[in-house]
């Protein structure tokens, strides 16, 4: 193997190391601001900056925090000291890893559907992510469920866009993240979750070997398995975990790295208490951790924006304990009783 790939899976070892995940904190402009909008933060770029270096640089998080997804003015942002964001991440053993997709948009021919969107100049973008200092990237695909959707071709193309996404990031040295997000909006119920994420997950490695992507320098975001946001009688954490693990063993090569779950609006406990049972299941090909942005931050972000100066220890301190709640669950050992 050569030294470039060998460099790829030691760091997609690292990002699933054993009790430990990653934050994700690359909210593009317009999420942010929703963010922001909902606790009373105005969104400004110092805002922007105060508010992330906060949670990059509270003490100890990279005992359970791996490495953190980065938007494109982060990765470039220096603290009013001067020091670099991604310095600080360095020196705290926290990987820093970069969005790179531009988007999902509307796509065309399918109504409903989206496109995510940003090869074009991809090649060259991610030449200065590496000179900035990034070592791995994400892109998020979105597959909605509804009526009659997602279509085959909405799957296939975000799989594609998905694969040769990922196999410009292993040129460049970079460990691509690949996000397939199965949106958990709706009144579907467990078994259409199942099918749809089966299909969209046997798509995306079917490209990915297409693609000439090695799979042990590759690291899977992924959905879970879960009942729709309005379905009536909602599956149970047993039931989530269970049919999520099957469908990933239906789906997913052994020869990834790792797999690494979304949180997609799920309460922040019941985030680590479906990851916890998951790894109660029993040994699996890869560690199975977490990529969660609103499952980690909501507590710290509602703190931190009632005072942002006074409460930044505080905020802090409810990020750590998410982070390590997480850990323990990444590893099945999280239980009720340590939420405090
Ligand atoms: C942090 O949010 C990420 C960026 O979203 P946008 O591009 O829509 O602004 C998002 O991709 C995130 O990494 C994943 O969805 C996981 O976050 P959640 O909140 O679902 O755990």
């Amino acid at each position: 193997m050569s030294k470039k790939l060998e460099q790829l899976v030691t760091t997609a070892q690292a990002m699933v190391a054993p009790g430990r995940g990653i934050l994700a904190i690359d909210e593009s402009m317009g999420t942010i601001k929703k963010r922001f909008d909902a606790v009373g933060i105005e969104n400004t770029e110092d805002n922007r900056l105060d508010y992330r270096s906060m949670m990059l640089t509270a003490d100890g998080l990279g005992e359970h925090i791996s490495g953190a997804i980065l938007f494109d003015e982060t990765i470039r942002q220096k603290m009013p000291d001067g020091t670099r964001l991604v310095d600080a991440m360095n020196d705290a053993g926290i990987l820093p890893g970069i969005k790179v997709d531009k988007g999902a948009k509307d796509m065309a021919g399918f109504d409903g559907e989206k496109i995510t969107e940003g090869l074009d100049g991809l090649r060259e973008r991610l030449a200065e992510y590496v000179e900035l200092g990034a070592k791995f990237c994400k892109w998020r695909a979105v597959i909605t469920i509804g009526d009659d959707i997602p279509s085959r071709s909405c799957i296939d193309s975000n799989a594609h866009a998905l694969a040769r996404y990922a196999a410009l990031c292993q040129e460049a040295g970079l460990v691509p993240i690949v996000e397939p997000e199965v949106l958990m909006n709706g009144t579907h119920d467990l078994d259409t979750s199942f099918d749809v994420t089966e299909a969209t997950l046997k798509s995306l490695f079917q490209q990915l070997y297409e693609q000439n992507v090695m799979l042990e320098g590759t690291v899977l975001k992924a959905s879970m398995v879960i009942s729709g946001d309005q379905a009536d009688n909602r599956a149970s954490t047993q039931e989530v975990a269970e049919a999520t693990v099957d469908c990933l063993l239906n789906s997913v090569p052994a020869a990834v790295a790792g797999v690494v779950f979304l949180s997609g609006g799920q309460g922040d406990v019941e985030a680590t208490e479906h990851l916890n049972a998951m790894n109660q299941l029993g040994e699996l090909p890869w560690p199975l951790s977490f990529s969660y942005g609103r499952a980690l931050q909501e507590g710290c972000l509602k703190e931190w924006a009632a005072d942002p100066k006074a409460n930044r220890a505080s905020a802090q301190k409810i990020l750590l304990h998410r982070a390590r709640m997480n850990g323990l669950a990444a590893q099945g050992e999280w239980g009720s009783d340590l939420e405090g």
